[in-house]
């Protein structure tokens, strides 16, 4: 690390309250007399081996100030607190280091610099990798795995159309998530189905089992027998979307990053209920998650006065997500699997018809994080 300059000079405000220190280079930082008491880096307050803190933010007096300030000869800044009379010293590099003046209070909704949006236009630029290829190169997978948590959404060519490929697709960078639909699920149109999803309907946009807690990370589905005709699968980006909203109408953005949806399941042997936003925001306004299934959405309970503003954020936002410009349409071949981040990227199928061959796909689920553990060890 850069050595930092050395603290040039040192001045307290009236109140004792805020500190602002100059280096020699001409840069200047201000730092409250709480934070440094918070922060003493001296023996006393942090063990000299572990460098754990030694005491509890309830022993620290109320109305912390300082009483004096001063620039040390070896470049420093030497602290006397007025309210405890505790005295210490910070190096210039740690106080450079650890600057908090200069932070700003980010727009609520902001995403990840390592994300990129989409539309339908990345239908012209797929996120293609090759199975064989991504199989037997770590480079290969590097890149397949890269563009899965750029995007939210990859897609796969040549797996053998097996039953089973799609957990071993899962396992080239994780676990496979087990639920009560089993290991693997096989989505194809079935009698008295437990799940829409088993059935030659069109799915609309949505994400997985938001009825659960967590959600599974990552959604794959994998072509064994591809639709005589329809059938055809598409993405929309839920970080898109909300953004989209967040722009159109910040109120209904809040109302739904605010207020929770209940979504739920229910089959002779499972009943999961989930209560949570459609738009997941980190308190430092990231945003982290989209919730959105229009079959396993059941009564939200709110508020009565919040109720008529939740619906017409809800439907902005289903117009939204509906939106042709948004969906990347394309259609699986036998061997094509393609993955989602289940929490970012909803997914759907137009109906298809059974006479002209049965439709098969065979899904699993697995976690975000063991796919993030294998792209840092690549
Ligand atoms: O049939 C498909 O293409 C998708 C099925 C689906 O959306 C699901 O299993 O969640």
């Amino acid at each position: 690390m850069k050595k930092a300059p050395a603290i040039s000079d040192a001045a307290i405000d009236s109140d004792g309250d805020v500190v602002s220190v100059t280096f020699a280079d001409g840069a200047s930082a201000r730092f409250h007399a709480e934070w440094l008491r918070d922060n003493c880096q001296d023996e006393t307050s942090r063990d000299p081996v572990n460098g754990q803190r030694l005491f509890q933010m309830a022993d620290l007096p109320d109305n912390i100030t300082v009483q004096t300030a001063t620039p040390t000869a070896e470049g420093g800044l030497r602290v006397l607190f007025a309210t405890d009379e505790h005295e210490t010293s910070f190096s210039a590099q740690w106080l450079r280091a650890n600057q908090y003046d200069r932070m700003r209070r980010l727009p609520s909704g902001w995403i990840d610099p390592s994300r990129s949006t989409f539309d339908a236009s990345l239908a012209d630029a797929m996120p293609t990798h090759d199975f064989a290829t991504v199989t037997s190169s770590p480079d290969a997978r590097k890149s397949w795995l890269s563009d899965q948590v750029r995007l939210g959404f990859s897609l796969l060519t040549n797996c053998p159309a097996k039953p089973g490929t799609v957990a071993e697709v899962a396992r080239l960078f994780g676990f496979v998530r087990t639920t009560n639909y089993g290991e693997v699920f096989d989505v194809r149109s079935e009698a008295d189905p437990i799940n829409l999803a088993y059935t030659s309907d069109a799915l609309s946009a949505h994400t997985d089992n938001p009825y659960r807690n967590p959600v599974p990370g990552l959604q794959l589905l994998h072509c064994l027998e591809a639709a005589g005709s329809g059938g055809e699968s598409f993405v929309v980006d839920g970080f898109k979307a909300a953004t989209k909203l967040n722009e159109d109408s910040p109120r209904h953005f809040a109302m739904l990053s605010e207020w929770p949806m209940r979504f739920e399941f229910r089959s002779a042997d499972t009943w999961l209920v989930n209560e949570a936003p459609m738009i997941g925001l980190e308190t430092s306004g990231e945003l982290t998650s989209i919730r959105f299934n229009n079959r396993s959405a059941t009564a939200p309970r709110l508020p009565f006065d919040a109720t008529p503003g939740y619906y017409a954020a809800y439907r902005a936002f289903a117009k939204i997500i509906n939106s042709p410009e948004l969906a990347v349409s394309f259609k699986l071949s036998p061997g094509d699997l393609f993955v989602v981040d289940n929490t970012r990227v909803l997914h759907g199928r137009q109906a298809f018809s059974i006479e002209k061959g049965a439709r098969h796909i065979q899904g699993c689920y697995a976690d975000l994080d063991g796919l993030h553990s294998t792209l840092r060890l690549l």
